[in-house]
């Protein structure tokens, strides 16, 4: 047994330095039960192989990154409590934006806190561009969760916008089914398996495709929707522009965070969830307050929500008129 002990193969993993190996003995050729003359130990000394073994490196985000998270979803949920405030003491017909913008905050609210309990990550193989990166496999974690947050969230806010502007919903439609492939794309991008350079430049051709999206939003909003904003008032032009011009250069960094985080691994984890947030609560709760505040309602315009959507009716019966065709109108 103590002899068949020296045979064993041996695996040497190390981290440190930077290159790893697996040292594996192999038996002699021509077996080795003979005892041979000249070896030591009555054998021929052991030819050895040397082969390169990967070694896994997870890029992930630690105790700044989750205080971040949670910090950015306490600013959401005190936004939201402000949105409901000022819901509660707008007409009824006058909530078109304050229900929008209090889904947007409640969604991006619940993605936060999960993001912050850990859920909605996943680790996604990317390509190691360093010395001997073959030998050395990174994993950067994805919070895929803020997709899930953007495919809901970047529809409503574009639908304040083409409200505002009075777009038509056809193109209102066109923005918003471009925004939502512009998201799924990135998606796609951000979780595709980058590891070999294949992968990497199907994570690119994801990225540029979604960005072609994203221009043909902006560029849609920029041309029909500064055309429909110049029929409303005057107050509703200006803060159409204003928004427009605010959530487009807001947008635009977006992309970039992308490709230094996700993209090319060239800012960490913590740094990718601190600049989304910060992008993040611009886009929400910057534009929900600019919007709220400055908006007037003196028009009549596509945000004035018509009569039989909000209010109940007074009578008797589902219609308000009484049931079965009787004559009263209210229940005594
Ligand atoms: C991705 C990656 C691929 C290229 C482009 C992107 C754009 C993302 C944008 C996100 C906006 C999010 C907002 C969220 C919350 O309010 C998907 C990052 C163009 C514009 C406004």
């Amino acid at each position: 047994m103590e002899y068949l002990a020296q045979f064993k193969p041996t695996s040497t993993i190390s981290v440190h330095p930077p290159n790893p190996t697996s040292t594996i003995s192999i038996s002699p050729p021509g077996g080795t039960h003979k005892p041979h003359h000249g070896g030591q130990d009555g054998h021929l000394p052991l030819p050895t192989d040397t082969f390169p073994s990967a070694v896994s490196h997870y890029i992930h985000a630690t105790h700044t990154g989750h205080n971040a998270l949670w910090i950015v979803f306490a600013i959401f949920t005190a936004a939201l409590v402000g949105v409901v405030i000022l819901t509660i003491r707008t007409e009824k017909r006058n909530r078109l934006f304050h229900g929008i913008s209090a889904l947007v905050l409640t969604i991006a609210m619940i993605s936060y806190f999960a993001m912050a309990a850990g859920l909605g990550v996943s680790y996604v193989p990317i390509h190691n561009h360093g010395p001997q990166g073959s030998l050395h496999h990174l994993f950067r974690q994805e919070y895929w969760a803020r997709y899930v947050d953007w495919l809901f969230t970047t529809p409503l806010l574009l639908l304040s916008l083409t409200s505002l502007a009075g777009l038509s919903p056809a193109t209102s439609l066109a923005v918003i089914l471009t925004d939502v492939a512009m998201v799924i794309l990135g998606l796609l991008g951000s979780l595709v398996d980058a590891r070999w350079k294949h992968g990497e430049a199907t994570r690119w051709g994801f990225f540029t495709v979604s960005t072609v999206a994203f221009l043909i939003v902006w560029g849609i909003l920029f041309t029909g929707g500064m055309k429909a904003a110049s029929y409303r008032a005057k107050n509703t032009k200006g803060l159409f522009t204003l928004l427009t011009i605010g959530t487009f250069l807001i947008w635009a960094a977006y992309p970039i965070v992308f490709a230094l985080g996700e993209g090319a691994n060239k800012i960490n984890v913590n740094t990718e969830i601190i600049a989304y947030g910060v992008l993040d609560v611009i886009a929400k709760v910057g534009f929900t307050y600019v919007l709220l505040f400055l908006h007037t309602h003196d028009e009549t315009g596509p945000w004035t929500l018509p009569e039989w959507w909000v209010a109940s009716p007074q009578g008797y019966g589902p219609d308000g008129r009484g049931v079965y065709g009787s004559v009263g109108t209210t229940r005594d």
